[in-house]
């Protein structure tokens, strides 16, 4: 491993070779950003490693670690004759999810936290932080992970390092982020960087042994600085606590840089979507976590003709070009998807993107040395060892994988992936979806009747909890564009931006904007819609829209499809049952105005004067209609 520069504290004694010197030695190999080494050695004297490595991305480097994973007991190679270069792996019981109540957003004023973010004062924190990190990586190694999130050298792209003491994390990273030299060659020697420091606060005593998925039971913190664009995470090795360019930096950092920038940084999809004529728009989609993105984002229509292809699952970071259009790219570099519920029916793509190459976290693992995990096929296989080691069989009355089970996956794998999804300046957006998971109320589409009555939309979205956070499932919660947890900022402000985005080009260049519910229920508990690769259905009535072809109904929700406006050809679904999903529930509405009112006050002052009209406008709309 050339790039990995032993400490030898004990030899720094005798032979007078300092510390200081050797890791220059070392880090100079890759950077002369003063910035970067300053900071490299900063952390080291802090968390004092046995050893620093930069890791320079590539496939030696991560065979290497994810062999040494394999020695520790933390990755179990797959079968490579059923699933080649793949690795399987459990983290700790305790430590299987985003953890919101110890996610923290430390800017200068509580206020500019906001009343959805937990608030800290970054002085008294960074004291805390300091305190856990000291000698918190005794007995590892240090990684040094330079990473871009977007194509290296996009427009819309940023660099951002990551010091972890986790293997794991630094293979994650790989496959998630782009990776190495390059990245520390466009940063260059004068750029700045956000600055991420992990550690799974476990540090080992001589001789003591290692686990296989080091991690602090008890204390965790997930901490974002927005203002100095720093994160610090401690004592979770979970993706979305510890692979710090996905929720860290891609959403909550960059949501207070596009803030300050004039940009989104949002948790959405972003998907291609081609009619039988060959024309083509792109659509960006934000659903909560676990309501369907990558889904949706690989979707197989089953309308003939139409297409889908991907170009990202679960972040869009989006920027005006010249032309006065938004334009999306993707971050990220991989997919970090919820295992149970994917299967050849519900994501074929997904399911032959994952056949190499992959990390699968949670799942249970067969006698053959494969993955499963509910609902994969229509059987279980006889015999499984479960997520927690125990053997199981169909019998055992409880789930062989966890809920939030996840695979880890090359996004250039995946079969539709749109061959424009590295385009450095991105792609231009038509339409936005806003949805959520709702039994009752929301139709299954409605498009917003302004930009600002758009933004409303959004900021009203709400949906049952699932297994992707730590909490009670099933739970309805506003989650204003499915950023509740992932705003770095006081979210009445981010209301405010949005609308402020919306002015600055003009309304024909601007995505139109939908919410939308495949997850309405009847009386009865059945799904009303049958999703997946039906969905095709809505998307095409939404081209239609974008193209100017569909006809709609005005209502005081927005603009509703006419029943016949949405294609059923080939459908076993009656144009009765289309109603019900198309039709405003006034005294549903009616019974959601307090719960908005109540959901609007928590933001005081923050929140926009549109919003307020938009809601009092509803209200008016709907008691019209009575
Ligand atoms: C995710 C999440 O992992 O939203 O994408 O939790
Ligand atoms: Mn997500």
């Amino acid at each position: 491993m050339p790039y990995t520069s032993v400490i030898r504290r004990e030899v720094f004694r005798h032979d007078g070779i300092s510390l200081a010197d050797e890791q220059e030695a070392v880090a100079r190999r890759y950077t002369t950003n003063p910035r970067l080494l300053h900071w490299v050695h900063e952390m080291v004297d802090l968390c004092t490693p046995d050893t620093v490595h930069w890791c320079d991305g590539s496939k030696d480097e991560y065979d290497f670690l994810a062999g040494l994973m394999c020695e520790t007991g933390t990755f179990i190679r797959l079968n490579d004759g059923l699933r080649p270069n793949s690795y399987f792996c459990r983290s700790d019981p305790a430590d299987v999810a985003r953890v919101e109540d110890r996610t923290f957003i430390c800017s200068y004023k509580p206020e500019d936290a906001g009343p959805t973010n937990n608030w800290r004062n970054p002085a008294e924190m960074k004291g805390i932080l300091h305190g856990l990190y000291e000698g918190a990586m005794r007995g590892r190694t240090m990684y040094v992970i330079p990473y871009s999130m977007g194509p290296i050298g996009s427009p819309i792209a940023k660099i951002g390092i990551e010091i972890t003491d986790s293997p794991y994390v630094v293979c994650s990273m790989s496959i998630m982020t782009r990776v190495g030299k390059e990245v520390l060659a466009a940063l260059g020697p004068d750029s700045d960087f956000c600055r991420g420091l992990h550690s799974v606060g476990m540090p080992l005593e001589k001789e003591q042994p290692d686990v296989p998925w080091p991690c602090n039971e008890k204390t965790k913190y997930i901490v974002q600085f927005p203002e100095t664009r720093e994160i610090m995470s401690y004592g979770s090795g979970y993706g979305g606590n510890a692979l710090l360019g996905k929720k860290c930096f891609a959403l909550r950092i960059a949501s207070a840089m596009a803030r300050d920038e004039g940009w989104l940084a949002e948790h959405m999809l972003i998907l291609k979507l081609t009619d039988p004529k060959g024309e083509s728009i792109y659509v960006a989609g934000a659903f909560p976590s676990a309501c369907g993105k990558t889904n949706l984002a690989m979707l197989t229509p089953t309308l003939p003709g139409w297409k889908v292809e991907t170009v990202g699952d679960d972040i869009a970071w989006m920027k005006f070009g010249d032309d006065g259009r938004l334009y999306a790219i993707n971050p990220e570099a991989g997919f970090f998807g919820v295992a149970p519920g994917t299967s050849m029916k519900s994501n074929a793509s997904a399911m032959q993107t994952i056949t190499r190459n992959s990390i699968f976290t949670n799942c249970a693992i067969t006698g053959e040395g494969d993955v499963w995990w509910e609902e994969m096929s229509d059987k279980p296989p006889a015999y499984l060892v479960d997520w927690m080691r125990r053997p199981w069989t169909a019998d055992s009355g409880r789930k062989a994988a966890h809920p939030n089970a996840r695979f880890t996956t090359p996004a250039s794998q995946c079969p539709v992936i749109a061959p424009e999804w590295q385009d450095p300046k991105g792609v231009p957006i038509s339409a936005i979806l806003f949805g959520g998971r709702r039994a009752t109320v929301m139709p299954l589409v409605n498009e917003s009747l302004s930009w600002q009555h758009g933004v409303f939309l959004g900021s009203i979205m709400s949906s049952e909890k699932t297994a992707a956070a730590a909490g009670k499932i099933g739970v309805v919660r506003h989650d204003p564009m499915a950023m509740l947890p992932f705003c770095g900022y006081n979210m009445g402000d981010y209301f405010s931006h949005w609308l402020k985005v919306g002015g600055a080009t003009t309304s024909d260049k601007l995505p139109r904007i939908f919410y939308v519910n495949w997850f309405r229920k009847d009386a009865k508990g059945k799904f009303l819609w049958p999703g997946y690769g039906e969905n095709s259905r809505v998307l095409k009535w939404v081209f239609e829209r974008v193209t100017g072809r569909a006809d709609v109904v005005e209502t005081p929700i927005g603009r509703l499809p006419k029943p016949a406006a949405i294609d059923l050809s080939g459908l076993d679904l009656s144009r009765d049952t289309l109603k019900q999903l198309l039709t405003v529930d006034t005294q549903g509405w009616l019974a959601e105005i307090p719960l908005i009112k109540q959901h609007f006050a928590q933001f005081g002052d923050h929140l926009p004067q549109g919003l307020r009209d938009e809601v009092a406008k509803l209200e008016a709309g709907l008691r019209k209609g009575l």
